[in-house]
């Protein structure tokens, strides 16, 4: 643990992000068991806050935020750029030391008697009101918040000053753009949230006046503090998924993805619009309409980038010849949950519509087909393409395949009900629904769903620490993939990374130029590579 090798500082991480998404889903299991009976009978409405909010609190700044840059990130950052490591692999450490650090105070702070605030910790609730954990749990997220600052400024810093000759901005894998556009949301946001926390510390502690109205602040203040991270801190969940998306959609279609260029500039677009639209969760909050109206237009103008992902995704499977593997599945899997996920968003971003369906469960759905749909499926798909290189060994393609049926179905059975009890109008952070017993049967289904869903998420761990002992070797490349990490490191890397210095000639995925490599393929039972001509 005293590491400062990037991959076996990755690996520290998928063991304790895994740890905490235990924790998380433990607590959603027992929120969507509450709820398959009107009455609310299980727990009382101050565990259930509490529940509620340390799932919340668990998954978002524990799970899906460092998810993918913390891990897969971490390991293959270096790699794609020819890199030895990180540009300061000290501090890499040290971010995984605060995010360990801020997991364990938050941990305690749910042991000394939990959170009932909710993720977002709306003032004043948080600052005066509440008698719960809220200090302590505060603190360890602004922990968390600096091992996201540090990571962030590593990312960028590396790849700035660490690519191999001749990477020029524009031969580098989407997956290196995204992360780029990523990083540079974590150094801008970041800090504000942390300050905001701070700020909610001093107003509870010290009866500093800055959010509550009985000391003089404005909790409305807090809203836009709170959103301005955590709007963009949406894009730091899905755009490293997306950059997933377009290594998987390149390799396994064996193309260049469609207008590169353009994916790689949308990365930065989203980023760049996600600082504009935070108003969009505050339309009820008394903010003038002007506001609301200029936030709405705002937030329709981001969904155009992520329109151009899927759009030219779509074009290059359609123009290559796809490839049946178990990562290429995630991404199909992603494909639909985002798109579902994406298309009730305008309804949201619309005024009118979200007056109705704000602090429902529609907005529920909406947010986990994006984040759950969304980053999850990303950072499994990539995990599944990644683990050969990241351990030297081959899982179980029946297994691989069958998990990521079993975790689509199981979510769109838990999600996909939540939409119609928010069109309903059931209201989300209720423990009960006695007034509504019809909504008991979506209830029913949802929480049926989330049993399949957890079982598709505990799936992977048994049979990828299957192929840890006794799985094929996987050799360096097996997918026949073009990219740095596959063509010039061993499977797994040794601690340099590499045995030469790398000195890239050819354009991102440049599968034109391979003739065969079937022969990587045979090793693990695929089925042949074919080629198309490229007739773009
Ligand atoms: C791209 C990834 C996206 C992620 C990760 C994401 C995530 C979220 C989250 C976490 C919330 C819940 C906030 C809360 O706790 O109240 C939310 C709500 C919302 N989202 Fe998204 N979202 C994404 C995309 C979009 C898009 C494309 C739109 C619109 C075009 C959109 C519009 C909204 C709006 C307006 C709300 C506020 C709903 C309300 O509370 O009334 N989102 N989203
Ligand atoms: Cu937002």
């Amino acid at each position: 643990m005293l590491t400062k090798d990037h991959k076996r500082i990755a690996v520290l991480y998928l063991i304790s992000v895994t740890f905490m998404f235990l924790l998380g889903g433990l607590a959603a299991g027992l929120v969507r068991l509450e709820l398959t009976s009107p009455h609310g009978q299980l727990f009382t409405s101050e565990q259930y806050n509490k529940l509620f909010s340390a799932h919340g609190i668990v998954m978002v700044f524990f799970v899906i935020i460092p998810g993918i840059p913390a891990i897969l990130g971490n390991f293959v950052l270096p790699l794609m750029i020819g890199a030895r490591d990180l540009a300061f692999p000290r501090l890499n450490l040290l971010s995984w030391y605060l995010y360990v650090l801020g997991a364990i105070i938050v941990l305690t702070s749910f042991i000394l008697g939990g959170v009932d605030a909710g993720w977002t910790f709306y003032t004043p609730l948080s600052s005066l009101y509440s008698n719960s954990q809220i200090t302590l749990c505060l603190l360890g997220l602004f922990m968390a918040g600096f091992s996201s600052i540090l990571t962030g400024l590593n990312f960028v810093a590396t790849v700035h000053k660490m690519r191999a000759p001749g990477l020029t901005w524009f031969k580098m894998p989407l997956f290196i753009w995204a992360q780029y556009a990523t990083s540079l949301i974590m150094l801008l946001g970041t800090p504000v949230v942390a300050i905001t926390l701070v700020l909610v510390i001093l107003e509870r502690t010290l009866k500093f006046g800055i959010f509550s109205p009985e000391l003089g602040g404005d909790p409305v203040l807090f809203q836009h503090l709170f959103w301005f991270y955590s709007h963009p801190a949406v894009y730091i969940m899905i755009l490293p998924s997306m950059g997933v998306i377009s290594e998987l959609v390149a390799c396994f279609s064996r193309r260049r993805v469609f207008g590169y260029e353009f994916v790689a500039f949308s990365s930065i677009g989203i980023a760049a619009i996600g600082f504009l639209i935070w108003g969009h969760h505050m339309y009820i909050s008394s903010q003038s309409t002007l506001q609301n109206i200029v936030f709405s237009l705002l937030t329709l103008i981001v969904a155009v980038p992520s329109a151009v992902k899927t759009f030219n995704w779509s074009m290059t499977m359609y123009k290559g010849s796809v490839q049946f593997t178990t990562p290429m599945v995630y991404v199909f899997g992603f494909l639909g949950l985002f798109l579902v996920g994406g298309l009730t968003g305008p309804y949201l971003g619309a005024v009118a519509a979200d007056v109705h369906l704000t602090g429902t469960y529609f907005v529920v759905a909406h947010f986990h087909y994006i984040m759950v749909g969304g980053a999850i499926m990303g950072l499994l798909g990539g995990l599944h393409f990644w683990w050969p290189k990241m351990f030297g060994k081959m899982y179980s393609e029946f297994w691989g395949k069958l998990t990521a049926l079993v975790v689509f179905v199981g979510f769109n059975f838990t999600f996909f009900p939540q939409f119609i009890l928010g069109y309903l109008g059931m209201p989300r952070r209720y423990h009960y629904y006695y007034f509504a017993p019809e909504w008991q049967v979506y209830n029913i289904m949802s929480t049926a769903g989330a049993t399949v869903l957890g079982i598709g998420y505990l799936l992977p761990m048994f049979y990828l620490t299957a192929s840890l002992i006794k799985g094929k070797d996987a050799g360096p490349n097996p997918w026949g993939a073009k990219g740095i990490e596959w063509e010039h490191a061993d499977s797994p890397p040794d601690p340099h990374n590499f045995h030469h210095t790398v000195v890239v000639t050819e354009p991102p995925y440049n599968y034109d130029a391979i003739q065969d490599n079937d022969e990587f393929r045979k090793k693990w039972g695929a089925p042949p590579v074919t080629y198309k001509e490229d007739n773009v």
